[in-house]
């Protein structure tokens, strides 16, 4: 075992970083501004990441997954990435479309990878930091090739294409894409290489909301060293800084009267955030109106405070600028400020904050315990010993053993948390309803959902349209690494099983 993995193990106490106040950030100036007297803010106003947008129902894109030389946060970084910047482009398509993705591996070769074949019994470590492919997190798509199989791996100098068939009933909302190689999969998104997608629908043609500025927050958590460099598996263990599309404590302003809908995505490895807007003195929140959980609308919108994101999540929400002032985006405990929010007195005409039912997707009705075919119990646990293992129902990721379910199956799935860690659970492919735990309302529509330690939560979910082999693990990636993954096979019985 090499010293930085024993580093990781040891598992040093929470860092508390709280980011103090509007201070340390100097950047470009923003000119003149309707800001409370004696407040200065000199922060870089918050930029979007390039968009692609899909034509006559065809996106077409290319992704060089390679190292890129950029500043991030004051300092200048070396990190894996995409097309060289810190966050990848947004793809932006409606439901219906076809994405076609052509990713090339430009990293350096570091030696022969085989997802399948131990190493000296440490198949379930972390390796392979420059093999990499793509996944689709939280598209309901197939996971066959060319699709979403995140099984295959692409080799230095090496490109695949994938083509994606998104269904005319897709849930409308936010997802993203990342790095999922199992080894690789923590270190390559540590180094930021996520990028936001945007799915269009119904949900996008009432006026209220069509007629809001969007705003995408993808939310890393880029680490590196005091070289800039992420080639240290200890290093992704540091509750260190929290970027925003690439920035540091960036402004996003809104005029009085104005209405916003914030993309917001947790691209993190492994830290969640509870995500509230706070007024200078932390005395007031700015509410926020909930459009979609993971992609997935609500029956109607939800008003709330704060938002509780663990790695994977992703929420759409509305929110309107009322009282002028200086607010906070904060993340929680851990992260304190991420973004400075400033509500302008420049008025604009009043705008509608929708509040109301949403249109509804009709894969995402409720699951009645009648309807449900088949139970699993899931344990996932922790096994000490010469090479540590996060492991579920007592095995670590082996690509012998996936789990056959027949296609048209409901199932309903209790997952217990053996282990004083929290793990945010993701299955890919098919969306989940949440009957109870993670800290959600009963009912939800989720694709990632946290489990506290010691704790539990049960979810049904149907597995329709797709058959194939994929895989459901812990969204703190380093879990995954570390074997915390488990593949299942949706198979139609009329057919041949893995067909
Ligand atoms: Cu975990």
């Amino acid at each position: 075992m090499t010293q930085d993995y024993k580093n990781f193990l040891n598992m040093d106490r929470r860092k508390f970083l709280q980011t103090a106040g509007v201070a340390g950030v100097s950047a470009m100036g923003l000119g003149a501004c309707a800001l409370p007297s004696g407040f200065r803010i000199e922060q870089q106003p918050l930029i979007q990441p390039m968009v692609e947008k899909s034509k006559d129902g065809m996106l077409d894109t290319q992704v060089s997954a390679q190292y890129g030389s950029f500043n991030l946060g004051g300092q200048n970084v070396y990190l894996r990435c995409y097309n060289g910047r810190p966050v990848g482009n947004t793809l932006d398509f409606r439901a219906g479309d076809t994405v076609r993705l052509k990713l090339t591996n430009n990293m350096p070769f570091i030696g022969d990878f085989d997802l399948c074949t131990s190493v000296d019994g440490i198949e379930n470590s972390p390796r392979g930091f420059n093999i990499t492919n793509m996944h689709v997190h939280g598209l309901h798509v197939s996971p066959k090739q060319p699709s979403d199989d995140i099984l295959i791996w692409i080799d230095n100098e090496k490109s695949y294409q994938y083509i994606y068939d998104i269904p005319p009933n897709h849930p409308p909302g936010t997802y993203f894409y990342h790095a999922h190689v199992h080894g690789s999969t923590a270190m390559q998104v540590a180094s930021g290489m996520s990028g936001c997608m945007i799915v269009r629908g119904e949900l996008d043609d009432i006026p209220a909301i069509k007629a809001a500025k969007e705003v995408v927050l993808m939310i890393q958590t880029q680490r590196f060293d005091e070289k800039g460099l992420c080639e240290s598996f200890s290093l992704l263990n540091n509750e260190d800084k929290t970027f925003i599309n690439g920035q540091l404590n960036p402004v996003i302003r809104i005029k009085k009267g104005e209405v916003q809908r914030w993309r917001l995505c947790n691209a993190s490895h492994m830290m969640p955030f509870d995500l509230k807007i706070a007024s200078y003195r932390y005395t007031t929140t700015m509410p926020m109106t909930l459009l979609c959980r993971d992609g997935n609308p609500l029956k109607a919108t939800k008003e709330i405070e704060q938002i509780r994101m663990v790695p994977g999540n992703r929420a759409d929400i509305l929110v309107k600028g009322f009282d002028p002032g200086v607010y906070f985006l904060s993340g929680g405990d851990a992260a304190g400020t991420i973004a400075t929010v400033i509500v302008e007195d420049d008025e604009v005409p009043d705008m509608t904050l929708y509040a109301g039912d949403l249109p509804q997707v009709p894969d995402l009705t409720d699951i009645p315990e009648s309807e449900v075919t088949y139970g699993r119990r899931l344990e996932f646990d922790f096994a000490y010993g010469t090479h540590p293992k996060f492991t579920i129902n007592d095995k670590p990721f082996s690509c012998d053993d996936p789990w056959e379910i027949p296609l048209n199956s409901v199932e309903e799935w209790e997952v217990y948390n053996h282990t004083a860690y929290p793990h945010p659970f993701h299955i890919h492919v098919n969306p989940f309803q949440v009957v109870s735990g993670g800290n959600v309302d009963p009912g939800t529509w989720m694709d990632t959902l946290e489990f506290p330690a010691f704790e539990r939560i049960k979810f049904r979910t149907r597995f329709l349209d797709f058959t194939g082999e994929f895989v459901f693990h812990c969204h703190n990636l380093m879990h995954e690494d570390m074997g915390m993954m488990q593949a299942v096979t949706v198979f139609d019985p009329k057919e041949n099983k893995k067909a």
